[in-house]
């Protein structure tokens, strides 16, 4: 099985694209688009543009190599029945999960907000993942499509980093996947969260993952395509 080397830090990741899955993390209306869950929040969602260019270059490049690729999709059954009322109520949002909105209800899978944004939208083949909390293992089945598709290592990219991205890195470390995150395609709301989030994952001799960035991925992608 063809192997690549991706510069990272806090050192260099030997892997199979084969056994490799490209997962993009939320990179939903909701969050990135005024009038969304992020907006109801306090937030100023043109922060989160930053990582849309770096995720279609790895979005492109996982793409162009036939990797698995999975988008994520947060958000909530129209009853709200899996939505936990502490998540619904906490903090003091101008309107709530579930409210109506300019993109429809908030955080409401179906609703116009609760969509891919345009320029990362899946193509036919791709999984679409809808999950009710901040990571991605959390009652979904994406561990048995990791399972059944043999994979081990996971390059991780969306919004926010300190959020869904690093909990879902979190979880995956912890069930013994080989996690990165793909720096330059994750953002917060919060810079100062970002350039912090991804130190943390890389400390201590990578604690629970690598970092590396867009281009990076692409060229060990490339790479791999020529040796094989
Ligand atoms: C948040 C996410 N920040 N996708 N969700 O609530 O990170």
């Amino acid at each position: 099985m063809t192997q690549t080397q991706l510069a990272a830090e806090p050192g260099p990741l030997s892997f199979a694209p084969a056994r490799t899955a490209l997962i993009v993390i939320d990179m939903q209306r909701d969050f990135l688009e005024p009038g969304g869950f992020g907006e109801t929040l306090g937030n100023d969602v043109s922060l989160l543009q930053a990582a849309v260019g770096p995720c279609r270059i790895a979005l492109g490049a996982a793409r162009a190599a036939g990797m698995l690729v999975i988008h994520t999709r947060e958000g909530h059954r129209p009853d709200l029945s899996d939505a936990p009322p502490a998540k619904i109520l906490r903090g003091a949002p101008s309107r709530r999960i579930g409210d109506p909105g300019p993109m429809g209800r908030i955080l409401i899978r179906g609703e116009p907000g609760h969509d891919i944004v345009a320029g990362l939208y899946p193509e036919a083949g791709e999984v679409v993942l809808d999950k009710p909390g901040k990571g991605a293992f959390h009652q979904t089945d994406l561990a048995q499509i990791l399972q059944n598709y043999a994979i081990d290592t996971l390059m991780v990219c969306g919004v926010t980093t300190e959020v869904c991205v690093h909990t879902t890195i979190r979880e995956g470390n912890d069930r013994g996947y080989r996690c990165v995150a793909i720096g330059d395609a994750c953002a917060s709301y919060f810079p100062e969260f970002h350039r912090v989030g991804l130190e943390m994952i890389k400390a201590q001799g990578g604690i629970f993952g690598w970092v590396s960035d867009a281009n990076s991925f692409a060229e060990a992608l490339t790479a791999a395509e020529q040796a094989a």
